[in-house]
């Protein structure tokens, strides 16, 4: 794979979750949730993530989710706060390994709010990162100027 030499580009992008509380809840599942990954303008990131892995807790069935297509995102209902990891493919002409994000799911309101907060108030995590591309392979370089 012939990398540009000199070359970085970089790419925002958006991660994390939103939560809302069920009411009445089901059974002991007191959230409903959404962990997702998206650009930060609205424009199609699948060309240069074809692939994300959405890794749960174990306590979910099929725990690891594979996407490979847009949406980014699982939706899923739940008792509890854990840990998600969110790992990020690139195309196999990227010479790229993969990224893992560590993201807290987050069900309640900030510490000290929760007295105050209304009850269909969604509660949000969400992050903005930047990918770093440097000195890129020809072929993702293409994709990355076209994207
Ligand atoms: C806690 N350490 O104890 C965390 C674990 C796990 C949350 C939270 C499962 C939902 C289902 C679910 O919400 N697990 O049964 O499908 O708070």
């Amino acid at each position: 794979l012939k990398r540009l030499k000199g070359v970085v580009v970089s790419r925002p992008f958006i991660y994390g979750n939103v939560a809302v509380e069920l009411n009445p809840p089901k059974q002991d599942h007191t959230h409903e949730w959404t962990v997702f990954v998206k650009s930060c303008d609205g424009s199609d990131l699948s060309h240069i993530i074809p692939k994300v892995e959405i890794k749960l807790h174990e306590t979910f069935v099929s725990s690891n989710r594979v996407l490979t297509s847009l949406p980014y995102e699982v939706t899923e209902t739940g008792w509890g706060e854990f840990e998600v990891i969110i790992k990020l493919f690139f195309p196999p002409c990227s010479g790229e390994n993969p990224i893992s994000l560590y993201h807290m799911l987050k069900l309640y309101p900030p510490e000290g709010q929760a007295s105050n907060w209304p009850k269909h108030k969604q509660v949000n995590n969400v992050y903005f990162d930047e990918l770093i591309f440097s000195e890129p392979t020809e072929e993702f370089f293409e994709i990355l100027m076209a994207n």
